[in-house]
């Protein structure tokens, strides 16, 4: 506040100097005047509301009184001690205080979306669902999804399993899949879950590191559980650093049952397929994305969304009875394991789309409780051991994170068909019983009834056994599925594991911890083992580890969980990125621009200055960012169209040569102008290095660029920068 230092501050010199905040300011009798004079015309409660100087509605406590200075706490004098008499002070605080909730103790960070359900065929067949039943019927929806390990304010792309939470309001109840963007996870029993859950997340002793597992803690408990091999391979290779949501596929993980009207029960795993392929980032990418835009994820979904691009996946099921689980060596109860798509083949049965976002992210995003048990009738469990656990453990999360029995009246949460039950009272009660029946049975035939037809009815599965604490035979394969994982990778993939492996074991302080996970890779692949072992040094292999089983050697690739064969060969919902300069020609531009748009691609336009640039006709051009800000790790591909004019300058800026450098090392599409190649020749690329480096002269190349942009990225590059360098493994 600026007062003059030699002035005697008296409460009217005070109030002078209160810089454009005395309008509402009641210690001034100007206000005080005009709102009393307004007050006392009023006709009704509604003009009451509508009474502030600029016309916008009057400011008002949490109880409805008005507030006339929201700038200023009561005060003795305008320097002395504070008055508990301002409630408007007191209840804004206290309200404050407690705006946060506990955040999730894993999937803390996490972004949602609403949008819709709809299902392709009647599968009365096999469910009861009513949300299977009619075709074409489409289902309210909202889908969260998150990083697991990370707090709240986490950056987005950390190697990290997501989450993909799924709520479909259904007319018989909502119901929640619950699933991550990985079909296996660590551990076969729910009971390790909070060991596994504290190894991976921050050092207690120390609060690092955030948002990653490269430490001791995460590798000491994993190697020390042989059960989470498959999980290792997946988390190590590019399925942990997505490229979109919108890329990613979705997995229900346990095998859960439909079952059919006449108690029929069939075994079915949930995959949800993304429209527009699977796609990735690299690692020296994610880092540097994580520098450059922190909400990468947030944002692509959000500008997806608001541009009108809905994501959309397929909801794909794979089928099963007994007859056909009993045929596998590995338990369909033993969520480490998965049923080949080539096996068994993935049906599409519904489309997600989602096409709103929250109107609060707080009320809806962060409020919202997805629990494993909210099944529909025709939907049931099987006897997974992480899923059982899982029915206990949401529930009680959502108690503690929402602060009371209530949860479910909160708009995100509620139901969208009717809920009639005899539950009351308790925190935060908003739906309430009326009437004096509150129980039943009563006498005064008040009030719902169950339904042996309509309810939900248990799948009536034969259970028997003695109560025991273990382990099943039947679980004991960890090896076999994780080696199955990796021989199904294409040859860059397979360098990433070993990349990420080496990476995550170097941050790794205790060598003994190193040393045990390259002799379990050494029951997955000796190469893969050996290349890790002579990345981080050793000077000699480890034993294999001791296996409860043997890894099967004759399970054969599987395609289908290789991202880049599932990659969208279209640019479609991609970002080029194209570096512009004063004198950039005009027709090129736009031309590029419509091929790239008509793709239902993206352009982003990077220049030196935000403001933008003078194109070639005198046209002048916006940018989207100035290039500090819009480095070419934010786009799948990249453009440089810059002139001769401006080259020189152009080639002075450091972030230019990171640019293009970077956009060469993460194997991007480059397409330039000629009189980009000082450009070039300053990050080191020759210009016909490889087919990915573009120019763009003319009409005919336009359209070669454009059609080369769906491979997403120039595998053949790799081997020769130094992202991919193959190293001789360790005899
Ligand atoms: Fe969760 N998990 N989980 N989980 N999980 C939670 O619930 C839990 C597991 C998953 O966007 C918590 O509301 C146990 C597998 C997602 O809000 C908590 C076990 C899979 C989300 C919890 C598992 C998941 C959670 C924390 C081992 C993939 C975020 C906050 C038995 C199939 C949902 C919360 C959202 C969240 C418990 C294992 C997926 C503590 C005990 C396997 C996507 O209840």
């Amino acid at each position: 506040m600026a007062t003059k230092p030699s002035a005697p501050e008296t409460d009217a010199a005070a109030k002078s100097t209160k810089s454009g905040q005395t309008a509402n300011n009641l210690s001034d009798p100007a206000n005080i005047a005009t709102i009393h004079d307004q007050q006392l015309h009023r006709g009704d409660g509604g003009e009451l509301h509508q009474l502030a100087k600029d016309g916008q509605p009057v400011l008002t406590t949490a109880q409805g009184s008005p507030v006339a200075d929201d700038q200023n706490t009561l005060r003795v004098g305008a320097r002395g001690p504070a008055l508990i008499d301002d409630f408007h002070f007191r209840e804004k605080i206290f309200h404050f205080d407690h705006e946060r909730i506990p955040e999730r103790v894993v999937h803390a960070r996490g972004y949602g979306a609403h949008g819709f359900f709809e299902t392709y065929e009647s599968l009365a067949a096999y469910t009861r669902a009513d949300v299977f039943q009619r075709a074409g019927e489409k289902t309210p929806v909202f889908v969260r999804f998150s990083t697991v390990a990370g707090n709240k304010g986490s950056a987005d792309v950390a190697r990290d399993v997501r989450g993909f939470a799924v709520k479909m309001y259904t007319q018989e109840g909502n119901w929640d899949l619950v699933g991550n963007n990985i079909p296996v996870f660590f551990i076969q029993d729910a009971i390790k879950f909070p060991d596994m859950v504290h190894a991976a997340k921050q050092e207690p002793d120390r609060a690092f590191p955030q948002a990653q597992t490269a430490h001791d803690n995460f590798w000491d408990f994993i190697s020390l559980t042989p059960e989470s091999m498959h999980m290792v391979m997946w988390i190590m290779s590019d399925r942990t650093i997505p490229r979109s949501f919108r890329f990613m596929e979705g997995f229900g993980v346990h095998t859960f049952r439909f079952v059919n009207a006449k108690d029929e029960s069939t075994f079915v795993k949930f995959h949800w397929k993304p429209k527009l392929g699977l796609q990735s980032v690299a690692w020296n990418e994610a880092v540097k994305i994580n520098g450059a835009d922190p909400d990468f994820h947030r944002r692509d979904l959000w500008q997806s969304i608001q541009s009108g691009n809905f994501p959309e996946w397929e909801l794909c099921v794979q089928l099963f009875d007994q007859e056909f689980a009993d045929n596998f060596d590995f338990d369909i109860l033993d969520p480490t394991k998965i049923i080949p798509e080539e096996i068994l083949p993935v049906q599409p049965i519904g489309r997600l789309v989602l096409d709103r976002m929250p109107d609060n992210f707080f009320a809806e995003t962060e409020q919202v409780a997805f629990m494993t048990q909210n099944v529909p009738p025709g939907i049931d469990f099987s006897n997974d051991p992480l899923l059982q656990g899982r029915n206990f453990s949401y529930l009680d999360t959502q108690l503690k994170r929402l602060g009371g029995p209530n949860f479910t009246h909160l708009p995100i949460n509620a139901p969208k068909c009717p809920i009639r039950n005899f539950q009351q009272d308790g925190h935060m009660a908003m739906r309430n019983p009326v009437g004096r029946v509150n129980y039943q049975p009563n006498s005064f035939g008040e009030g719902p009834r169950e339904s042996p037809i309509h309810g939900y009815r248990h799948f009536p599965s034969e259970e028997q056994g003695s109560k025991v604490r273990l382990r099943p035979e039947s679980f004991a394969d960890h090896y076999s599925q994780a080696r199955q994982f990796y021989i199904s990778q294409t040859p860059p993939e397979q360098r990433h594991i070993a990349m990420a492996l080496t990476f995550e074991l170097s941050k790794v302080e205790t060598t003994v911890i190193r040393e045990r996970m390259v002799s379990h890779l050494l029951n997955i692949d000796e190469t893969l083992a050996k290349t890790v072992a002579q990345k981080l040094g050793f000077q000699t292999m480890p034993k294999p580890a001791a296996a409860a089983m043997p890894t099967r050697q004759d399970l054969e690739p599987s395609p289908a969980l290789s991202i880049v064969e599932r990659g969208p060969k279209r640019f479609e919902g991609r970002k080029l990125g194209i570096l512009i300069t004063d004198g950039v020609d005009a027709e090129l531009l736009k031309g590029l621009t419509s091929a790239v748009t008509n793709e239902k691609a993206v352009v982003e336009l990077i220049a030196t200055k935000v403001g933008g640039v003078t194109a070639s006709d005198g046209s002048w051009v916006e940018a989207h960012h100035m290039i500090d800000g819009g480095p070419s790790v934010l786009f799948d591909a990249v453009a440089l169209l810059t002139s001769d004019a401006a080259i020189d300058d152009l080639v002075k800026e450091a972030t230019s040569r990171d640019f293009v450098a970077d956009a060469f090392q993460h194997c991007k599409f480059i397409g330039y102008d000629p009189s980009a190649l000082p450009l070039l020749k300053k990050a080191g690329i020759a210009e016909d290095l490889d087919e990915g480096i573009m120019a763009l002269p003319d009409g005919d190349s336009l359209a070669a660029f454009v059609s080369q942009l769906g491979k997403l990225r120039v595998w053949g590059r790799e081997p020769s920068v130094k992202l991919g360098k193959a190293s001789q493994p360790v005899k």
